[in-house]
């Protein structure tokens, strides 16, 4: 199935929002965990910007997600700048209460999060810090243990113990953009997010 996707807007401020209107989702997670990656193994097309140098992603990046055959856009995914990575930290913890925190506490139209983590590194505290951000949120959210070709035989299952250990409430996901390992999974996650209603008023 070929989804239809296009870069909507890049925002660095809450002005540069487009109003809100389709459920949207949220990929979240350290720099360089691999959130543009997931975007463009769930579009089947090089939509994000990746990059192996941590901190690409800079701005809020809002991309319209339509079915074939439908004639209007259905979804929005939004591809966030990462965190953590200590070079960057100081800078993109200027940034986060400047829009991006406002956008996760804010926006009507998000009904899904989705936190990436690293399959293959022990949970970081920047990791456990956003998780418990989204948790005081109220938000729904799941995680997903990508990069997940990284780790064979019996690696992947001990590493996801570890992560259900660490984050015994969340749904968590084994996903690889590179084989495509946990797609279909996803895929249903957003899905079922996607038939909530945002709490948004409908443009007359
Ligand atoms: N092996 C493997 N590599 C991956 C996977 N996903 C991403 N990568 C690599 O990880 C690096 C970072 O990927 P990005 O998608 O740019 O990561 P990001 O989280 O968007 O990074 P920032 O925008 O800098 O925060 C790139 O070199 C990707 O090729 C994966 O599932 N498996
Ligand atoms: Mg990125």
């Amino acid at each position: 199935m070929r989804i239809l996707a296009r870069f909507l807007a890049a925002a660095t401020d809450v002005s540069h929002f487009p109003a809100p209107s389709l459920p949207e989702v949220a990929f979240l997670g350290r720099s360089n965990v691999g959130k543009s990656s997931v975007i463009n193994a769930l579009v089947g097309t090089k939509l994000a910007r990746t990059s192996s140098t941590p901190g690409r992603t800079r701005s809020i990046n809002f991309f319209e997600i339509r079915w074939p055959g439908k004639p209007r856009p259905e979804l929005i995914f939004t591809d966030l700048p990462g965190y953590g990575y200590a070079k960057l930290s100081r800078e993109i913890s200027q940034e986060w209460p400047k829009f991006i925190e406002p956008y996760l506490n804010e926006r009507p139209s998000l009904v899904l999060c989705i936190a990436l983590v690293d399959a293959n590194v022990p949970a970081q505290q920047s990791d456990r810090l956003l998780l418990e951000f989204l948790s005081a949120s109220g938000r729904d959210f799941l995680v997903i243990a990508t990069k997940s070709d990284r780790l064979s035989g019996n690696q992947l299952p001990t590493a996801l113990r570890a992560l259900e250990k660490e984050y015994p409430t969340a749904r968590i996901v084994p996903f690889s953009a590179k084989t495509g390992a946990g797609q279909e999974h996803l895929w249903k996650e957003i899905r079922q997010a996607a038939q909530r209603v945002p709490a948004v008023e409908s443009p007359s």
